[in-house]
């Protein structure tokens, strides 16, 4: 089915658009297999965080433009010393603040991979709640072999997903795997045919976006707590207080002390 998208932005390496509640992020570099740049790296960041204050975006999907490449990982033009370097001459590894806004944005985000997902390319699809890919698809890790390597979210949550194992032989051998390969693993979902993975995708964000909102966000922040610690602890702690500032028993306090007068918390229920 052909739909119209909606764009959000104009930006000059990526597309930002939206369909029915639903934000569509597109690396748009094909010339160069959706490689990022800082300067791609910074409208992603740009619309992620558009993605999180806008109440009309339910799900995001992110993904690369034309049918070869999700995303290649960094720009190895612009590779320098300290990270890759954009039109400021300052060298960024900006991609890891992307990493963690996909991890913490408090709605489900799709990578629907539609061709090569490697090197940082392929940890940004790890990143993401749910992976659908097309069967041309084709995943896998380069770092020791192009000279980089990602030892944060790209090794330990890697490791979480297909296990310690597979994990080192993904960093170890830097070989290339089938979508058919990478779903068996656990890190995909679902494989489609190339030409019905935006309508799987739109199907997977219009079933969840029949669901609470509230009761996705309390569960990304969960299965995203048992894994990342103080910094994951924070997330879930920070949805439960915007929760509680939801009920009357918050605003008690709040009113007491403007009205100088003491807080009567004895009314609200004590719950077993
Ligand atoms: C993707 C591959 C397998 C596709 O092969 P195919 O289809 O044969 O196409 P090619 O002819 O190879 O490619 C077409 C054109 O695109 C260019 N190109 C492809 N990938 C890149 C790239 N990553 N950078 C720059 N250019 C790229 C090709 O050069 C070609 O151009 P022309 O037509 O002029 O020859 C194949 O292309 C491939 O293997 N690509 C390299 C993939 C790779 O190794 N990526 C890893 C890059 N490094 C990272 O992502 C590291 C991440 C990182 O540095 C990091 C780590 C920790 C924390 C932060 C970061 C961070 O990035 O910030």
């Amino acid at each position: 089915m052909t739909r119209e998208w909606t764009s959000l932005k104009e930006y000059k390496e990526i597309l930002f658009e939206m369909y029915n509640g639903i934000a569509k992020i597109t690396i748009n570099r094909p010339r160069w297999r959706n490689a990022f740049t800082p300067l791609t790296v910074g409208e992603m960041s740009d619309a992620f965080r558009i993605c999180r204050e806008n109440p009309e975006i339910a799900v995001v999907v992110l993904t690369g433009a034309g049918d070869k490449a999700f995303c290649a990982g960094g720009d190895m033009h612009v590779k320098g010393r300290g990270g890759y370097v954009g039109g400021d001459g300052v060298p960024r590894l900006n991609v890891l603040d992307v990493q963690k806004q996909i991890r913490s944005l408090p709605k489900p985000v799709i990578a629907m991979v539609n061709g090569y997902a490697i090197g940082g390319g392929h940890v940004l699809h790890l990143m993401c709640d749910l992976t659908i890919a097309s069967d041309n698809a084709i995943f896998g890790q380069t770092g020791p072999k192009v000279g980089s390597f990602d030892a944060g979210f790209g090794a330990s949550y890697l490791a979480r997903i297909v296990g310690q194992k597979k994990a080192r032989e993904i960093w170890f051998m830097c070989r290339q795997y089938s979508a058919a390969e990478a779903e068996r693993m656990g890190m995909v979902n679902k494989v489609v045919p190339f030409e019905e993975l935006e309508d799987e995708v739109v199907r997977w964000a219009e079933k969840m976006m029949e669901h609470s909102p509230l009761a996705l966000r309390m569960i990304k922040a969960g299965l995203n707590a048992e894994l990342d610690g103080q910094a994951g602890i924070q997330e879930l702690a920070g949805d439960a207080t915007m929760l509680y500032y939801m009920l009357d028993e918050a605003h008690e306090g709040g009113r007491a002390f403007l009205e100088k007068r003491k807080p009567d918390f004895k009314k609200f229920p004590k719950l077993p």
